[in-house]
């Protein structure tokens, strides 16, 4: 396409289509950005036809479990992987494998948590300033530095030492282009090296926020304890996120991480 001063818009080349070097200096840049700022935007990453399938493979889901939860405003999977076995190995593409290995160069990462979002064109779901701080665990134990806990159901959560919360990567996948208008969350650059913020204390970081567009194909990587929020959407586009948490912390005893799944060649398995 050619602009108005006859100069060449050249869309920049998606890292689908680069080199492998390429891909892992990117790769490379990104965790250190994510070390220093509590995030990282990695674009091109999953290409149409792979976000294609894996909406497909989304679309045609049985959705009668209390884990798919659904309302005007907001559509959520919890326990995506759990609820979608058909996802786990589509997910886990060449590229996604390379990206978990410049994070977590001297460890072999579990996925800890899978979430799918689907926030409507025009929803009003708009999520508060916060922290990702609980875990979801197999059981209740007592513990010292874990607590509190919570329980609902067959559901329990608990606030693990910061040590557990600084393993966390979160890796979210964008399914569509997102931007201010359809929901794109805000962070606190920096805010993940304060631990966990009180809730009033929130408004002395939010100034500082910013947004954070992400193209489809496009991950977002940020740490849990990232002050995080998102607006209600004033698009006619929807904003759906694949929301993954990978982690290479053991927990204690025989305390588990509630929907683990190990990273291994054929894909993401129990
Ligand atoms: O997807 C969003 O807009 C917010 C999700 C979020 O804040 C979270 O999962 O902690």
């Amino acid at each position: 396409m050619k602009s108005t001063t006859g100069r060449q818009h050249r869309q920049p080349i998606p890292l689908y289509l680069m080199s492998s070097s390429v891909l892992q200096n990117l790769i490379s840049q990104s965790a250190t950005a994510l070390a220093q700022n509590g995030y990282a935007i990695l674009a091109g990453i999953y290409t149409p036809e792979e976000l294609a399938g894996l909406l497909r493979t989304i679309e045609r889901a049985e959705t009668s479990s209390p884990n798919f939860r659904r309302s005007q405003d907001v559509f959520a999977i919890r326990n995506l992987l759990g609820e979608i076995p058909a996802l786990r190995e589509q997910l886990l593409t060449p590229r996604l494998r390379e990206v978990l290995s410049g994070l977590f160069p001297d460890s072999q990462p579990y996925l800890v948590k899978a979430i799918y979002f689907d926030k409507p064109a025009g929803s009003n779901w708009l999520v508060a300033w916060h922290q990702d701080v609980m875990i979801r665990v197999n059981h209740r134990a007592d513990l010292p530095d874990y607590g509190p806990w919570t329980s609902k159901g067959d559901e329990v959560t608990v606030l693990p030492p910061p040590s557990v919360l600084e393993s966390i990567i979160t890796v979210r996948l964008h399914l569509d282009d997102c931007d201010e208008t359809n929901g794109a969350l805000r962070v606190v650059p920096g805010s993940h090296r304060h631990g966990v913020i009180a809730n009033d204390q929130h408004p002395h970081y939010t100034p500082r926020a910013v947004r954070c567009p992400v193209p489809a194909g496009g991950l977002m990587l940020m740490q849990p304890l990232t002050l995080h929020a998102s607006n209600r959407s004033t698009s006619s586009r929807p904003r759906r996120v694949i929301h993954l948490e990978f982690s290479a912390a053991e927990l204690p005893g025989d305390l588990q991480w509630r929907e683990l799944l190990a990273v291994t060649t054929e894909g993401l398995s129990c």
